[in-house]
């Protein structure tokens, strides 16, 4: 019987979580940049392998959250991502300090799930951090998860964007996963996602990587029209802000910026689509979206406990193959030389479905 379970990718802002699901899938099914809370929701990696279904939950940066707003929706949604898990994957970035953990810690502590702690980044060792400090922090963090009854099932120094020391981790891992049915019996399947999530979030990473501190976090991005009849494809998406100040600078003098942000979104879009399209972007003021629940809604940033179905990561395991409109990212032909399966898989009335990136030969 083959291995089928999930595992939680937890930890601060900016500890390296996104970098490591994509190293693991050979796919950028989440998006990174330099920037602290990128990650704004719940995404999964299916990592389907001989040996069986490792389904990982790349998840926001765990931080103290205001209450109400996209804040309290992105720790919501960590929560939500460490109920019924095998393990947690625990990532630290050593060039912090344990005391900044302690939210980390405190969600932490009611997960009955045994934790591999992952010190990340390093390759950065005698540049941001001293190896003294590594030893320091290991032993606060051991030393806090033992008082707090955290089953801390070891400590490994990788690199996530160096793919190093992470074999490891996953070997250790599989050992833990139950056996069972796949929840996902489709071998391709790389997310849970439909595609124009994917699509909204390399707009999301644009904005990050353009634009100065503040901005993205003011931004939400809304697919407007996905239209895959045409080609090429033709997408077209707004950017929310949240006031009209902010509008100016998302479009630039001149419209510079948009454009500039447009062009790099739609790369990173035809390179994960495997296909040219045409993406087109506009601004709009959607005064204090991110604090308003009902907005929050509409933007798809639905609380858990407000999600009328919920796949039960303990019962319900599908045995049929999941429908092609519920599913997002594929392995399949290599990105940017594969002939697209495009049109053929689409279901119109959901989100579009396409043929988007490989997995790892
Ligand atoms: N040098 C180095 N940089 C890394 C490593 N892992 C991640 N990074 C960088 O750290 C930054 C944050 O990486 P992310 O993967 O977005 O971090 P995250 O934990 O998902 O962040 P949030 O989504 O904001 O919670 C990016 O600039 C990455 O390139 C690593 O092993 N070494
Ligand atoms: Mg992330």
């Amino acid at each position: 019987m083959k291995k089928s379970g999930f595992i939680a990718i937890a930890g601060r802002p900016n500890a390296g979580k996104s970098t490591l699901l994509n190293h693991v899938l050979g796919s950028k099914v989440s998006i990174v940049t330099p920037k602290a809370q990128t990650t704004r929701e719940r995404v999964l990696g299916i990592f389907t392998e001989p040996q069986g279904q490792m389904i990982f939950i790349d998840t926001p940066g765990i931080h103290r959250a205001k209450e109400g707003g996209i804040n309290e929706y992105m720790m919501a949604e960590v929560k939500e991502a460490l109920k019924d898990v095998s393990a947690v994957w625990y990532i630290v970035d050593p060039a912090s300090a344990s005391k900044h953990e302690q939210p980390v810690l405190d969600l932490l502590r009611g997960v009955k799930a045994p934790v591999f702690i992952l010190m990340n980044k390093m390759d950065l060792t005698g540049k941001t951090f001293a190896v003294s400090n590594i030893v320091n922090f290991e032993n606060e963090l051991q030393a806090a998860c033992k008082e707090l009854g955290i089953d801390v099932q070891g400590i490994h120094p990788i690199s996530a964007l160096k793919g190093k020391g992470i074999d490891p981790v996953l070997e250790a891992s599989w050992n833990l996963l139950p056996e069972g049915e796949f929840y996902y019996p489709d071998e391709d399947q790389l997310s849970d996602r439909p595609t124009k999530y994917f699509v909204a979030e390399k707009v999301r990473e644009q904005l990050f990587l353009q634009l100065g501190d503040e901005i993205p976090y003011c931004c939400a991005i809304e697919i407007d029209r996905f239209d895959e009849k045409v080609t090429p494809p033709r997408i077209e998406a707004t950017i929310h802000v949240e006031r009209d100040s902010q509008k100016g600078m998302v479009i630039g003098q001149g419209g510079a910026k948009i454009k500039a942000i447009g062009q790099a979104a739609r790369a990173e879009v035809e390179e994960f689509l495997g296909q040219k399209v045409f993406l087109g972007l506009k601004v709009n003021v959607l005064k204090d979206w991110s604090r308003d629940a009902e907005t929050l809604k509409r933007l798809g940033y639905v609380l858990p406990s407000d999600k009328p179905t919920q796949r039960s990561k303990k019962k319900n395991k599908p045995t049929q193959k999941t429908p092609l409109a519920d599913t997002g990212a594929r392995s399949g032909e290599k990105a940017g030389t594969a002939a697209p399966k495009v049109a053929s898989q689409v279901t119109p009335k959901v989100s579009p479905k396409v043929t988007s990136t490989k997995r790892p030969a």
